[in-house]
């Protein structure tokens, strides 16, 4: 059996990161529901995505967790880190009323990746089913360090 070892865990605001959106309009929308109390709201279309730049991050073995906005026009969403598709590939952001999901296991977990330098790698969160929409509220990204046996 293969266990890991969580070495550390850093959470980034989606509204604080350099972002760039493919195919849309986005803004920063205050809620005070949110983390730190705003998010990324961007209306896209399919095929489109939100691309984040996340900063400074070590190589190294990564979880991959997005604290979403939920409402009825979302898309569904996967992950990709320069380029590369992370674990899980889909993810439904759907609620039948707005909610942030934002407390404890109610975001989304996308998996896992290898970060082969450290650097800055790009998060693109692309929409690949309109189910039912193809809006996409990102509040947080939360990058859980771990080592694997050997
Ligand atoms: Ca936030």
């Amino acid at each position: 059996m293969r266990a890991s070892r969580i070495e550390s865990q850093i959470t980034m605001e989606a509204e604080s990161l350099s972002a760039n959106v493919s195919g849309g309009s986005w803004s920063i929308v205050g809620d005070s529901a949110a983390s730190a109390g705003s998010y990324l709201e961007a209306a896209i279309g399919l095929g489109d995505d939100v691309s984040l730049l996340l900063p400074a991050v070590q190589a190294g073995g990564y979880r991959l967790e997005v604290g979403f906005r939920a409402a009825t026009d979302r898309g569904r969403f996967a992950a990709l880190v320069d380029g590369f598709t992370v674990g899980r590939v889909r993810t439904a952001v759907y609620s039948s009323s707005a909610m942030m999901r934002d407390s404890d296991d109610s975001n989304t977990d996308f998996g896992s990746f290898e970060l082969p330098a450290a650097g800055s790698p790009v998060l693109s969160l692309l929409c690949e089913f309109t189910s039912p929409g193809t809006d996409i509220g990102v509040d947080y990204i939360t990058l859980t360090k771990y080592t694997r046996d050997r």
